[in-house]
């Protein structure tokens, strides 16, 4: 409780958002030499967004790398921690690499975060096939089988066949459509709604891909609020400050703007009400 009225405070007081903008976006000291290797240069979307060689994910293999963090969240007390994979959009020529992340971090369900354009600028590939095509990438076999859109999210299911081992998984795909980059979401009902149909997606310790363009801006706050949202339910205190360190710990920029920032608080602020309401009534 003592965290929530902090967090009321520093919102109105705007001290907040002065220590936000006052973090460090990268920790210092850490290389991101793997990124900037010749022949990886191509595969990173942006020049300026690149992962740590600390927590990048490395796949199989002598081709190992990919714009992609492992991004560890506040261990809960009770049930599992919350795992992360945080990537950027995939491009045409990182699709491959793309889905043997998905296949080798054993993950049931990518979070999409962007739509495939925003204001005529290419934000993301489309990295999967349309239902019901089967596509190839490396090998990864991929089938899309359905296509269900609500007003603020689309969710497709996929099998991947993994064509080298012949075995088979499921994953489900999540795309958030009402999100453009360095923005905050048109709706935090809709937003909230989201992450809980995401939540109820998780399954024990495999980390959700969670991806935007760049993979820094939208994939921070989402993750921020997932781990906001488990805090709470945990009766635990959140700081979202320390959260975003911690994130920018293990991928730098995350969470892009101050708008942003103060989005989620505000979020986090209002779940946190509506919970205290709901027990008042009860
Ligand atoms: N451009 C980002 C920022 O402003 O925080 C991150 C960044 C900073 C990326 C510096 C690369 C940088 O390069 P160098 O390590 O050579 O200073
Ligand atoms: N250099 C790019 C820019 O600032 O436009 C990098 C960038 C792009 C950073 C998109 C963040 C972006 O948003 P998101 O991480 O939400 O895709």
């Amino acid at each position: 409780e003592e965290s929530m009225k902090q967090l009321e405070r520093q919102i109105q007081s705007g001290t907040l958002c002065f220590h936000f903008e006052n973090l460090y976006r990268r920790k210092p000291g850490l290389s991101l030499s793997s990124a900037r290797l010749p022949e990886n240069m191509e595969k990173n979307r942006y020049k300026d967004v690149l992962p740590y060689d600390t927590t990048r994910v490395v796949l199989r293999g002598k081709e190992d790398y990919i714009n992609a963090s492992h991004v560890t969240m506040a261990p809960p007390v009770s049930g599992v921690c919350l795992r992360y994979v945080a990537s950027q959009g995939p491009l045409p020529q990182t699709c491959t690499h793309f889905w043997q992340t998905v296949w080798e971090q054993k993950s049931h369900a990518i979070i999409m975060l962007t739509t495939l354009t925003e204001r005529g600028r290419t934000k993301c590939h489309q990295y999967w096939p349309h239902p019901p095509e089967v596509k190839d990438y490396g090998h990864v076999r991929v089938k899309c089988h359905s296509e269900e859109c609500n007003l603020a999210y689309v969710t497709r299911h996929f099998t991947l066949t993994n064509t080298k081992l012949g075995e088979e998984r499921a994953v489900t795909h999540l795309q958030y459509v009402a999100w453009p980059d360095h923005g905050v979401p048109d709706d935090p009902t809709d937003f909230l709604l989201f992450i809980s149909s995401v939540r109820e997606r998780r399954k024990g310790e495999e980390p959700l891909i969670v991806h935007c363009s760049a993979g820094i801006g939208r994939t921070g706050v989402f993750i921020t609020m997932e781990t906001a949202l488990t805090l709470l339910e945990e009766r635990r205190p959140v700081f979202p400050l320390d959260i975003v360190k911690t994130m920018r710990d293990q991928r730098a920029m995350m969470v892009q703007t101050t708008c942003q920032f103060q989005f989620v608080c505000e979020a986090i602020l209002r779940v946190y009400k509506e919970k205290q309401e709901a027990k008042s009534v009860s």
